[in-house]
């Protein structure tokens, strides 16, 4: 059972965020500004979300790691801004629960005169954080509010999710073999089938895997993760290696060594809503 509880308030350098502990001692924590999650220790374990030391935390910017929410379009797909807006906006706080196995945030945004100005739609999204055990469940729900005769709207959307590591070239990524690929590094390349069992990250990485159906496995030498997805049938796999990492302001220079993006997406073929419909996607973390 469930019970309503006080949501702990507290200030990330400047910025509004909610805490969230679960009765076995998991937590997590939760910027305001773009329902972005910045940390996640599962009950008795590290932390697993990686967050630049050197992130700016700016009214209106994302934080440089955690779980960026993007939405309604992906990078430079599409006319707005890069990765959408909703990364970059407060969302209200609905509410905080803390119940028998985790401790959850329910996080909405809903349009207003500059989202109408960039896309002319009537939305409300609302993001929903549950901590508890070994797990991190992050479901996003989006919703077309617009009246009846309002015109139907499409939008790709992804949990950008900064995973951290140890070290990256000691981390193996499974279960994406055979998936077809894009290699954002080469733009205009063809897709191509993932030939690995055990994808291992030596270079630059940005890639969009497309139709996956199964759960992933981010393996260590000392741990694992199992990642799960449910309606987001895209997986996008980014890390910025060493050159692109320096010159990234926001981030250390070996800071792409401590971290691999699996995110959880829906960009190959974008949702389509008409008034009144919902859609909702799903990513778990599972830590062993
Ligand atoms: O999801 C991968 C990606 O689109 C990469 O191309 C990379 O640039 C990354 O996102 C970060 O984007 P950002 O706008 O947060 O700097």
């Amino acid at each position: 059972m469930s019970q309503a509880s006080t949501p702990e308030l507290i200030d990330i350098q400047g910025l509004p965020a909610v805490r969230l502990r679960a009765r076995d001692g998991a937590q997590a924590t939760v910027l305001l500004q773009g329902a972005q999650v910045l940390s996640w220790t599962p009950a008795g374990g590290p932390e697993r979300l990686y967050v630049s030391e050197q992130s700016a935390y700016t009214e209106g910017q994302p934080v440089r790691g955690g779980v960026p929410v993007i939405f309604p379009q992906f990078e430079k797909r599409g006319p707005l801004q890069r990765h959408g807006f909703a990364r970059n906006k407060p969302w209200t706080l609905l509410r905080s629960e803390v119940g028998r196995d985790d401790a959850l945030a329910v996080l909405r945004l809903c349009d207003d005169e500059a989202t109408r100005a960039a896309w002319p739609h009537a939305f409300a999204l609302e993001l929903t954080v549950a901590v508890g055990g070994g797990r991190l469940d992050l479901e996003l729900e989006v919703e077309h509010t617009g009246p009846a005769d309002a015109e139907p709207f499409s939008f790709m959307a992804a949990l950008h999710t900064y995973l951290r590591v140890r070290e990256v070239e000691e981390a193996r990524l499974k279960g994406l073999r055979g998936l077809d690929f894009q290699d954002c590094t080469r733009p205009g390349s063809p897709l191509q089938p993932e030939p690995s069992a055990a994808l291992a990250i030596g270079d630059e990485t940005d890639r969009i895997y497309f139709g996956a159906s199964q759960p992933l496995v981010l393996e260590e030498p000392h741990r694992g993760l199992v990642i799960e997805s449910q309606q987001f049938p895209d997986v996008v796999v980014w890390n910025p290696w060493e050159a692109k990492c320096a010159a990234m302001a926001d981030m250390p220079a070996l800071g792409f060594r401590r971290m691999l993006c699996v995110e959880a997406a829906v960009i190959g073929e974008p949702v389509a809503l008409q008034p009144g419909e919902q859609w909702w996607g799903r990513q778990s973390l599972v830590a062993d």
